[in-house]
C-alpha cells in the first residue's frame, strides 16, 4: 500500500495528513504554535517554527497511521497565504515572517494603487492591493527596513519556504503565488509588469507550479531530520483556501463551498479567471491545474455566534444556544444583525465597520437575539453570492458547506433559506490538508485529475433543500443590504472622534 502526506502549515499549527491510494485517512496530527504581535497591527512569525513543527507531526502522523516512511510516495503543501519571507543569497531567513493578518501596510497599498491605478492593478491581478497581501509587505520591507531590504536574494510564501527545507528547491504553487497580488492572473505566473512598476526584482520570485506538478524532492538532510526516504517528489500543493476546497470538492464551476469558522469563506471554482472590478471580492488561481477560483470573506461568521456566546450567555453551549431559536419566526420579528464586529473584507473592505443589532422591541427576547445573529451571518455570506452572481458567475448548482458553524441543523437551514440554494455537508473534515494530500495522490497518477480525486473520496453526507422562508428573507435582505451604506459615516465619524 501507498501513502501521500498533506502538510497544512496554518498561522496556529502545523498539521500533517496521512492518506492511502484510496483517499482513506490513516493518520492525522498537529504541532501548535503562537504568532507575535511586536506593535499594533503587527503579525509575525520565525519561519523555524513551521519546519520544527513540520518534523513533529509528519513524524507522528506516520505513527499513528501505522506504516513504513517508505510507503510515502507523494507529499503535497499548503498553508497560510500571503505571508511574506524573505530569503538572502545563503537561504537564511532575513526576518520574521511577516504574516496574512499583518495590518501594517495601508501606506503601502494606496502607493500601488497611486503607481499603477487601482484599475489596472485589479485588470492584471484580479484583486485591489490590500494590506492582508504579499506585494504592500515587501514595499514596507523596502521603506522601514532597508537594511534588510538590500539582502533580500529569495522571496517565499510561508508552505514555500517549508518546500524549500524539504527539496532544496525555490518553488511556489500557482493558487499561493496569485495571493501575492505580483501574478498576471490570466497568465497563471509572475506578472513582469506589475513588478517592474513596483521597482521589485525579478529574479527574487520563483518558478510556479500547478498544484498536481512535482517542484522537487525530498532532500538526504531532509529525508534524515524528518524520518522520511530521500527523493521522494513534493507536489505543488496550494493555498489554504484552494486546497481547502479540493478537500471538500469545490473543484468544478458551479459548486461554492462555505467554510463556517471563525471567519467565513465562500469560494467559488471558476473556468476562468472573473474578475470583480471593485475588487470586493478576491480572484486567484485554484489549486486545480487550468481552473482559478473566486473568493469572499467575511471576518465574524462562526465568530459572530461565539461573541454571542461567550457575552450574554457563557455557560450555554452551542447547542442549547441555537436550539433556542428554533422557535422564533424567519426575521427574528424585525431585528437584524450587522455582523462586521472585527471590521469586514467582503463585500466591505472596512476595517472600521461595526456590527449592530437593528430594530430593537420591547417583545425581544434573548432567541430572537440569537436568531438573529444567525440570519445575519447567512445574509453576509449571501453578500458574497451576490457579487460573484454580479461578475457573471451563472449557475450556482451544489453549496458545499463545511467548519464548526454547521454542525447546527437550524444554522444549516438558515442558509440554505437565505441563499435559496440546496447545501450539503460532505464526508471530508480534514479540509486543506487532506486537499493537499489529494493533489499529491493526483499528481502521482493515482487519480487521472483533481475532479476525478474528489468525486472518489468525497461523499456528501446531507442535503438541505431551501424553504418557504425564502419569501420573507428575500425582502429583509435587501434592507439588510442598505444597512451598511447607511452606517458606515457614523461608524467612521465615531471611530474619529474616539482616536
Ligand atoms: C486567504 C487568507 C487566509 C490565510 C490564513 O486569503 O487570508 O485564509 O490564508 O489561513
Amino acid at each position: 500500500m501507498s501513502a501521500f502526506i498533506g502538510i497544512d502549515t496554518s498561522t496556529t499549527s502545523t498539521k500533517a495528513i496521512v492518506i492511502n491510494e484510496d483517499g482513506e485517512i490513516l493518520g492525522v496530527s498537529s504541532s501548535e504554535y503562537t504568532f507575535e504581535t511586536p506593535f499594533p497591527l503587527w503579525s509575525e512569525q520565525k519561519p523555524d517554527l513551521w519546519w520544527h513543527a513540520t518534523k513533529e507531526s509528519v513524524q507522528d502522523s506516520i505513527s499513528k497511521a501505522g506504516i513504513q516512511p517508505s510507503q510515502v510516495i507523494g507529499i503535497g503543501l499548503t498553508g497560510q497565504m500571503h505571508g511574506l519571507v524573505i530569503l538572502d543569497e545563503k537561504g537564511k531567513v532575513i526576518r520574521p515572517s511577516i504574516l496574512w493578518n499583518d495590518q501594517r501596510t495601508q501606506k503601502q497599498c494606496e502607493e500601488i494603487r497611486r503607481v499603477i491605478g487601482k484599475p489596472e492593478f485589479i485588470r492584471i491581478t484580479g484583486n485591489d492591493a490590500l494590506t492582508g497581501f504579499t506585494a504592500p509587505k515587501i514595499l514596507w520591507v523596502k521603506e522601514e527596513e532597508p537594511e534588510n531590504y538590500a539582502r533580500i536574494k529569495h522571496v517565499l510564501l510561508p508552505k514555500d519556504y517549508l518546500r524549500y527545507k524539504l527539496t532544496g528547491e525555490f518553488a511556489v504553487d500557482r493558487a499561493g503565488g496569485a495571493g501575492t497580488v505580483l501574478f498576471d492572473l490570466a497568465q497563471r505566473d509572475w506578472s513582469q509588469d506589475v513588478i517592474r512598476a513596483l521597482d521589485l526584482n525579478l529574479e527574487w520570485f520563483p518558478l510556479t507550479f500547478e498544484g498536481t506538478q512535482v517542484t522537487g524532492t525530498i532532500t538526504k538532510k531532509a529525508a534524515e531530520e524528518i524520518g522520511l526516504i530521500e527523493g521522494i517528489p513534493v507536489f505543488g500543493g496550494g493555498g489554504d483556501q484552494a486546497a481547502a476546497a479540493v478537500g471538500t470538492g469545490a473543484v468544478e464551476e458551479g459548486i461554492v463551498s462555505i467554510s463556517l469558522g471563525t471567519s467565513g469563506v465562500v469560494f467559488a471554482a471558476t473556468n476562468s479567471p472573473f474578475i470583480e472590478p471593485e475588487g470586493r471580492l478576491h480572484a486567484f488561481c485554484h489549486a486545480v491545474p487550468g481552473k482559478w477560483h473566486l473568493m469572499g470573506v467575511m471576518l465574524s461568521a462562526a465568530g459572530s455566534l461565539r461573541w454571542f456566546r461567550d457575552t450574554f450567555k457563557k455557560d450555554f453551549s452551542f447547542d442549547e444556544l441555537v436550539t433556542g431559536a428554533r422557535d422564533i419566526s424567519p426575521g427574528s420579528e424585525g431585528l437584524l444583525f450587522m455582523p462586521y464586529l472585527t471590521g469586514e473584507r467582503t463585500p466591505y473592505p472596512d476595517p472600521l465597520a461595526r456590527a449592530g443589532f437593528i430594530g430593537i422591541t420591547i417583545r425581544h427576547t434573548f432567541e430572537h437575539f440569537t436568531r438573529a445573529v444567525l440570519e445575519g451571518v447567512a445574509f453576509g455570506l449571501r453578500d458574497s453570492f451576490e457579487l460573484m452572481k454580479n461578475v457573471g458567475l451563472k449557475e450556482i448548482t451544489q453549496v458545499r458547506v463545511t467548519g464548526g458553524g454547521v454542525k447546527s441543523s437550524i444554522w444549516r437551514q438558515i442558509i440554505a433559506d437565505i441563499l435559496n440554494v440546496e447545501i450539503v455537508t460532505v464526508s471530508s473534515e480534514e479540509g486543506a490538508a487532506f486537499g493537499a494530500a489529494l493533489l499529491a495522490a493526483t499528481g502521482a497518477g493515482v487519480f487521472n485529475s483533481v475532479e476525478q480525486a474528489c468525486q472518489s473520496t468525497i461523499k456528501i453526507t446531507e442535503n438541505v433543500a431551501p424553504g418557504p422562508a425564502n419569501t420573507v428573507y428575500e425582502k429583509i435582505y435587501s434592507e439588510y443590504r442598505t444597512l451598511y451604506p447607511s452606517l458606515k459615516g457614523t461608524f467612521h465619524r465615531i471611530s474619529d472622534i474616539l482616536t
